[in-house]
This record gives C-alpha cells, sequence and structure tokens, in this order.
C-alpha cells in the first residue's frame, strides 16, 4: 500500500517537466523588449500591421540567428549610449532615432521621449531584404495581423 503513493519519475512526468521548463525559455525572450525603448512597438516593415517580436533576430518572430542590432545589442549588453548612436542597419537613421530615444537618455521602465514613427533598428528603411515583398505579404497574410 505504502508503495502506491511513491511517486517516480515516470515519462508522463518527464513530460510535463519539459513542458514546464519549455514555457519558462518560451516566455523568458520577451523580456529583451523591455530593455528597448518602444520594445514593444516596433513596426515589422516585412508584415505591414504587425509589430516585431524579435527585433533582434533575423526571424522577425525571435529565436535563431540574431540580426546585426541585435549583435550589437548581445556585445553592449544593454541600451546604451554608444549602441544607441549606432545604425547598424546601415540606413543614415541611429538605432535611437529609429527607435523615439534621439537623444539617447531613455532607460527602462522610462516612457520614449517618442512613441511615434518608430522603425526597425536592424531592416534597412528603404531597401528592405524581406522574404516576401511587403504588398504581397499583405495581399496573402494581412488578416493574421488581428491575432497580434
Ligand atoms: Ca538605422
Amino acid at each position: 500500500m505504502m508503495l502506491s503513493h511513491t511517486k517516480t519519475l515516470t515519462p508522463s512526468w518527464l513530460l510535463l517537466l519539459t513542458l514546464m521548463l519549455a514555457t519558462e525559455f518560451s516566455v523568458a525572450w520577451p523580456s529583451n523588449r523591455d530593455l528597448l525603448p518602444n520594445g514593444y512597438n516596433i513596426p515589422d516593415p516585412c508584415r505591414p500591421g504587425r509589430t516585431a517580436q524579435g527585433v533582434g533576430h533575423v526571424n522577425a518572430d525571435g529565436g535563431g540567428p540574431v540580426n546585426d542590432f541585435g549583435q550589437a545589442f548581445q556585445d553592449a549588453g544593454s541600451w546604451t549610449p554608444s549602441l544607441c548612436a549606432a545604425d547598424t542597419d546601415g540606413d543614415g537613421v541611429t538605432n535611437g532615432a529609429e527607435l523615439g530615444d534621439p537623444s539617447c537618455t531613455w532607460s527602462p521602465g522610462q516612457t520614449p521621449q517618442s512613441t511615434e514613427s518608430i522603425t526597425h533598428p536592424g531592416i534597412h528603411n528603404t531597401e528592405c531584404n524581406c522574404p516576401l515583398p511587403p504588398w504581397l505579404w499583405s495581399i496573402l497574410f494581412g488578416w493574421t495581423v488581428i491575432f497580434e
């Protein structure tokens, strides 16, 4: 009778533990967005109407290889004056100006100097290298914006 109450790591417990850990890791990454001005308000130029979930990644949904901005962010470790003043996508607009912090004074928790006309610091503003032209994405997948 005592043995029936003993818990062991059966495959179902291992599956549950794995799912719990996977959930923990999947919700941990968005915290980087808290470390950027307008981190939750950065439009995805390749998918009109949607925001970039992983602004530092090649994949706009996050995960996988990082883009030039993501690499610079990793190197800096946080939003620093030099990261703010840099132009990681080479479009002539500083990261700070793209993210609404043109004077590079923002720190986490503050409202950025500007919350309008935010652009992606990892994708060139006029020469986007999108998997699909944005107009074609809108026609094919624009309806998915309602899920954001
Ligand atoms: Ca730029």
